[in-house]
């Protein structure tokens, strides 16, 4: 109808400052080169930017730890910077949305230098801290439970000053805001909330949105597995009982800015009726959620790295996209469709082929699976010209991000401290340690944005020397510069899907998605709508056959008409219109036909 809210049908793009482009030569990106390439999203077809934090920062966690919220990181740019980033996204009629980190902030803000500084400082509430407990044994002291960290390790770290422990979900220089508090959580609405909202963003995309209430009295976790020391405590901190108090406060602040946007970040949370309690309209707590079904495909249970590369199968990706689609069956909310993030590794690396002679096919092959799914779609930088990850053959100083790089710390740990592995197993453990890396790694994501061939930044930098190492195919085949015009490239691709999203609008973002052939290990199909659309995708690097469904309506009395062939993947395009029901898919080939 035409009373949506503009969210719904918008081509949302997702921009990482660091990697994005440098304009002063620092090796880093910045905010000036953000607002250098709104024109570049706009032709794109993009309606909303998100920025992931830009925000002052001692980037422990590359800016997820926040040292003021009302200031800019000082490489990016300044206040005025971001106004105009902000005025120049309004200008040319596309809105942005910032990153809204308020589970924890950086140990380096100013709210918790004044809480940790004595037991009765004003705002020594403001953080979560507990006295130790001891090994009744041997009397060592003892974190006050045995919550493990997303980061690995404990979830609490000593503190000398005054004798206590204080709580971390993400590293130690992230501390947990205490929420219980009222005061703190004012002082959050103003400082990152309000702040913001009065110089023009739009929305939130909401970090781990779900942790901020925690079970009380902080209770240790179930011992899930023995062997460790620290345990899996998700079930103690995600959705806890005054969270959708909170998110309704949040709300109320929200509320005289307008139609705001607001997109939560759902993690470890998979029960659909605890998720709908988030995003259905009624509940009135958040317009949409990141589910991780997707993201998570092919993920180990106790660390995201216990597993081997491709340790999925194609029903189990069919079977997490059916479950972000069937949120918005027969019910009031509202889905987002993703692939990547800055939190994820390439998606045509982990769910198309990024061998040589089929990377651009499954890349465009992926453009065609996202922009015919349900709900608000999020592209991540890099994405639109399918990006792959890093080389295998980068060694372990590439990588940079904390939650890679402590994985990595830890199997050595456990190496060495286990007596019985030889120089060889530990070698070999340590080799398949980078191999996941490689796989799964933050990292992946968060090489530099590849423009053009004419420096061996690709254009990103003037700067030989950028924070984090080009990627090796970045200067010669995968950047803008070379896909531009090009109607075979995986951007040209994006962009006429985009377009033609917004064409059949009704039927691609907003249609009911039926799978079909959930058990078919190489071939993706699905309707939309009562058989308005037809997908088939090829996730295999051989030709397959596949059928038509059986057309809408196909009783004798009616007269619809036959599937039409709307778009291949494939660039060929005469072929495809010259044998337009050939029922053979081309390697890593995609169509979308059109019943009516
Ligand atoms: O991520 C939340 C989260 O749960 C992470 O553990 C995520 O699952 C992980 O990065 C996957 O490898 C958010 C941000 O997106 C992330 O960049 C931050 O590091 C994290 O919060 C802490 O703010
Ligand atoms: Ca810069």
């Amino acid at each position: 109808s035409s009373q949506q809210p503009w969210w719904k049908n918008a081509a949302v793009y997702q921009v990482y400052p660091a990697s994005f482009m440098d304009t002063n030569g620092d090796g880093m990106g910045d905010l000036a080169g953000i607002t250098s390439k709104l024109d570049y999203l706009d032709e794109l077809g993009i309606d909303v930017v998100w920025i992931c934090p830009m925000y002052d920062s001692p980037q422990y966690d590359l800016g997820y730890d926040i040292s003021n919220y009302e200031a800019i990181y000082k490489p990016y740019g300044d206040l005025k910077d971001m106004q105009r980033l902000i005025d120049g996204c309004h200008a040319r009629g596309m809105r942005i949305i910032v990153d809204l980190v308020i589970n924890h902030t950086s140990h380096m803000h100013a709210w918790f230098q004044e809480s940790r500084s004595s037991t009765d400082n004003p705002k020594r509430d403001w953080y979560i801290w507990k006295p130790a407990r001891h090994d009744p044994a041997t009397g060592k002291r003892l974190p006050p439970n045995n919550w493990r960290s997303n980061f690995g390790g404990s979830a609490w770290t000593w503190d000398e000053a005054t004798g206590e422990y204080y709580l971390h979900l993400f590293a130690s220089q992230q501390p947990d805001l205490n929420w219980e508090n009222e005061e703190t959580r004012r002082a959050i609405y103003d400082s990152a909330m309000r702040f913001w909202l009065d110089r023009g963003v739009d929305g939130f995309r909401i970090d781990t949105v779900n942790m901020y209430s925690k079970t009380p009295g902080l209770p240790d976790a179930p011992v899930a597995n023995p062997a460790v020391e620290w345990q899996r405590a998700d079930s103690q901190y995600c959705n806890g009982p005054r969270m959708h108090e909170f998110l309704a406060e949040m709300n109320a602040v929200l509320a005289p800015y307008g139609t705001t946007m607001t997109v939560g970040e759902l993690p470890h949370t998979t029960d659909l009726s605890k998720v709908l309690k988030y995003v259905s309209a009624a509940e009135k707590q958040l317009d949409m959620v990141f589910q991780f079904d997707v993201v998570d495909v092919g993920f180990g249970v106790d660390s995201k790295y216990a597993t081997v590369p491709h340790n999925w199968q194609l029903p189990d990706l069919k079977r997490a996209i059916q479950s972000t689609q069937h949120l918005i069956k027969g019910t009031d909310a509202w889905t987002t469709a993703f692939m990547e993030n800055h939190d994820q590794a390439r998606s045509v690396s982990r769910f198309g082929c990024d061998a040589p002679e089929h990377r651009v096919a499954s890349g465009r092959m992926l453009a065609l699976l996202n922009t015919t799914l349900s709900g608000t779609l999020f592209i991540y930088q890099g994405q639109e010209i399918g990006m792959v990850n890093v080389p295998k053959e980068w060694p372990l100083a590439e990588y940079k991000d904390i939650e890679s790089t402590n994985y990595y710390r830890e199997v050595e740990q456990r190496l060495d401290s286990s007596a019985a592995t030889t120089p060889a197993e530990k070698q070999a453990q340590l080799a398949a340690a980078l191999a996941a890396m490689q796989h799964l790694s933050r990292d992946n994501a968060r090489v530099p944005m590849a423009w053009d061939s004419s420096n061996p930044q690709a254009g990103f930098s003037a700067n030989p020397d950028t924070w984090m190492r080009t990627h090796d195919l970045s200067p010669t085949e995968i950047n803008v510069a070379a896909q531009l015009g090009d109607d075979a490239s995986v951007l040209e691709f994006w962009r006429r899907m985009l377009k033609v999203r917004k064409q059949l609008q009704a039927v691609l973002v907003h249609g009911d998605f039926e799978l079909l052939d959930m058990p078919n290990q190489t071939l993706f199909s699905y309707t939309k709508t009562a058989k308005d659309a037809f997908v088939v995708l090829n996730f295999s690097s051989d030709n397959q056959p596949f059928s038509l469904p059986e057309l809408p309506h196909a009783s004798p009395s009616s007269n619809s008409k036959p599937w039409s062939l709307t778009v291949s993947t494939s660039p060929v395009p005469a072929s495809a219109a010259a044998n337009q029901h050939a029922t053979v898919l081309e390697p890593w080939e995609g169509r979308l036909y059109i019943s009516s």
